[in-house]
């Protein structure tokens, strides 16, 4: 299959991530995707393209219009306010507190922007970002045009994004808009989310929705970043109802487990009638991971790639997280020849 790739992911390379009480080098950095692209060309899985400039249009239909002109000049505002380093939100819009107004100041509007401390902004984010939904849009359009499946090697990733709120190393939601692209295109579709955290971002903008069917595997909110979302009790809402499923797992979960829950969501996804899947691609499931606490092998990251082909839908990969680099590549990989060799 085709894979969807700009450099200019390069842009976003944060020095500091607040990690146990430290600064250390963030665990999203932009060497994970270099392992993934050399690994694809080490097994031939098709030609890399790079996707050409973002469409705003799709980028606009799942984000809040505040939220994208905050995120444009974000880091300008920041360096104009006086501040040396990069931009950390340090006081976030907490229970108590008033969140129907917006701070003008730029520390307060990035308080009010952010779920998520670890995650800074910094003079390239913003290109990076677009160049990260060009891909995925890129991508949509070649399954939605019939390629059957593509990839689309985003960075950053993006399902912790929420209309108006970035966090988890994520700004803009990259499976939600091409979901969204699928679902203007008339069609029904499911987000079926692998990455080891929960997809909160893309559970949130398609709640009360009955045509994007959410599924997602993962840590046990209870345990695991995003802490306040992820449930099994979350179902979607009014029309929305029964068209989200949440699979949390405890520390230590294997194939056993994790293969059940997904052969689950895939018969969600059958019953849903969905005519197009998007597959947030995250392989911090893996055992080593260092930031997740699945205990999957490489070769079960193929036999999900292989039970995902099983649908038979037109299918776009997004890339998500996945934080022990060397294996990064080969875990994403397995899933893409997984896929291809059911
Ligand atoms: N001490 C994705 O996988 N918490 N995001 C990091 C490190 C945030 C993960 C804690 C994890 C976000 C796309
Ligand atoms: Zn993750």
């Amino acid at each position: 299959m085709q894979t969807f790739f700009s450099e200019d992911h390069r842009k976003h390379f944060p020095q500091a991530e607040l990690s146990g009480g430290q600064f250390v080098t963030p665990f999203e950095r932009p060497s994970r995707v270099e392992y993934v692209r050399a690994e694809l060309l080490a097994r031939g899985m098709g030609k890399i393209l790079a996707p050409g400039a973002a469409d705003m249009g799709p980028i606009e239909a799942i984000c809040d219009t505040g939220y994208l002109a905050f995120l444009e000049s974000a880091f300008a505002e920041w360096k104009a306010d006086g501040n040396a380093g990069e931009l950390i939100a340090g006081c976030i819009a907490p229970r108590g507190m008033r969140t129907d107004r917006i701070p003008d100041n730029i520390d307060g509007k990035a308080g009010y922007y952010c779920h998520a401390s670890e995650t800074a902004i910094t003079a390239g984010t913003w290109e990076a970002v677009l160049s990260s939904a060009a891909s995925a849009q890129a991508a949509q359009r070649a399954v939605a045009g019939g390629a059957g499946a593509a990839f689309a090697l985003c960075r950053p990733p993006g399902h912790h994004a929420t209309a108006d709120q970035y966090g988890g190393y994520c700004f803009v939601n990259n499976a939600a808009m091409a979901a969204q692209m699928f679902a203007e295109g008339g069609a029904r579709v499911s987000v079926l989310d692998i990455d080891f955290h929960h997809g909160n971002g893309t559970q949130n903008i398609f709640y009360d929705r009955e045509d994007v069917l959410f599924a997602s595997l993962h840590g046990d909110p209870m345990e695991a970043y995003p802490y306040f979302l992820g449930h099994e009790d979350e179902r979607g809402a009014g029309a929305g109802e029964g068209a989200n499923r949440n699979y949390p797992m405890k520390p230590g979960t294997a194939w056993d487990e994790w293969g059940a829950a997904l052969d689950d969501a895939l018969g969600r996804i059958r019953d849903h009638g969905s005519e197009a899947l998007v597959v947030s691609l995250g392989v911090d499931a893996f055992k080593d991971d260092p930031i997740s606490f699945f205990k999957l092998q490489s070769e079960d990251f193929t036999r999900a790639g292989a039970k995902i082909a099983t649908l038979g839908l037109p299918t776009l990969f997004v890339m998500e997280g996945g934080y022990a680099i060397e294996a990064v590549g080969i875990n994403t990989v397995n899933v893409l020849a997984g896929f291809e060799g059911a």
